[in-house]
């Protein structure tokens, strides 16, 4: 049985419409990871929660250290859900720092997730820039319990990234997985020798049916997987005005003082001030907040939105995006 060496499923030749095809049985690569890898393709793929949640299975009945990984701008409400699944050793790797402004230190963030999470250690890093994996290096070596660790968490964390990044860093071999912007790009476990005493395990992402990206145009992939740091875009607010977010989310200002929302989401998402009796995406489902100033309103895959004064605010999106209030992150 031969596997894909860009996302893991095993290779066939017999039906082009199933996974795993390649027109000759001799390739490396499925036809789904040739085209992603050399032409950029978006190929989506219908996701089974029951195989992820099989692979989780398997990963808890080792005793082998995992690196959770997640996007710096896609911080769960609650990431120790995954302890529900998963009894191993955790280091929680916050990847992509690259996009916040330069000026939020690793340290502020790492306070914070010690603050409300529990796992044996935590990394700020950016597979992107290489930044940080020295350090995260070190920290495997402490904690690995065998030759095996494993990396698991959302899709587009950038998982299968950063394994790229480590070999290329710290193995004489040369990365061979399939990164992209859509969701769901590695399929199968993959497991990846680094060194004789290291082997990370790819793993294919959680589908978490909570993130914008799942109802989003496929023009919007490239868009929320930015690799610019994002340049907060901040508006001066009377109530009575609205802030429309793309083609998918309506902020209105409903009570409150003058107030300032800076907006921390991807550069490429176009935002325009209105006035609120206009009736744009008011058919989308309705939600009211509560902000206080030391607040972020989250919007799950998008990022998040602060104010100067605390007000309260009306929110238009998809009824199944997940939005929360927490402290703020920066
Ligand atoms: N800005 C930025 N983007 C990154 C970083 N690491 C990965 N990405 C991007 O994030 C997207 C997803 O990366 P992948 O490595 O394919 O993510 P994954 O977690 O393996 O995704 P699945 O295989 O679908 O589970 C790609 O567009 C990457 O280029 C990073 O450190 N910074
Ligand atoms: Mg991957």
């Amino acid at each position: 049985m031969k596997k894909c060496l860009g996302c893991g499923i095993e290779l066939q030749s017999e039906n082009i419409l199933n996974v795993g095809y390649t027109p000759n049985i001799e390739n490396n690569y499925c036809m789904r990871c040739f085209k992603v890898k050399n032409y950029g393709e978006v190929i989506n793929i219908d996701s089974n929660d029951e195989d992820y949640l099989n692979i989780l299975k398997g990963i808890s009945n080792t005793n082998d250290l995992v690196l959770y990984i997640v996007d710096i701008l896609n911080i769960k409400e609650n990431l120790n859900d995954i302890r529900e699944y998963l009894n191993n050793d955790i280091i929680l790797v916050l990847n992509k720092k690259d996009i916040l402004p330069k000026s939020v230190k690793d340290e502020k963030i790492i306070n914070y997730l010690k603050e409300r999470y529990d796992f044996k250690d935590y990394v700020v890093i950016s597979s992107l820039n290489n930044n940080n994996l020295d350090l995260l290096m070190t920290k495997i070596k402490k904690y690995k319990t065998s030759n095996n660790v494993y990396v698991v968490g959302e899709t587009n964390a950038g998982k299968s990234s950063l394994i790229n990044k480590i070999v290329g860093n710290y193995s004489k071999n040369i990365p061979s997985l399939t990164v992209s912007n859509m969701p769901e790009t590695t399929l199968e476990k993959i497991k990846i020798k680094v060194t004789e005493d290291l082997t990370i395990i790819d793993t294919p992402g959680i589908v978490d049916r909570n993130n914008i990206i799942n109802y989003l145009d496929k023009k919007y992939y490239k868009i929320l997987n930015t690799k610019r740091e994002i340049k907060p875009k901040t508006y001066q607010i009377n109530i009575h005005q609205s802030l429309l977010i793309g083609d998918f989310l309506r902020i209105d200002y409903i009570e409150g003082d003058r107030n300032s929302f800076t907006l921390y989401i991807p550069n490429g998402i176009k935002v325009k001030r209105i006035n609120s009796k206009h009736g744009y995406l008011k058919e989308l489902s309705y939600k009211e907040y509560e902000l206080k100033f030391q607040e972020d309103l989250v919007i799950y895959g998008l990022g998040f939105i602060k104010m100067v004064i605390n007000g309260k605010i009306g929110i238009y999106l998809n009824k199944d995006v997940k939005t929360f209030l927490r402290k703020n992150l920066i």
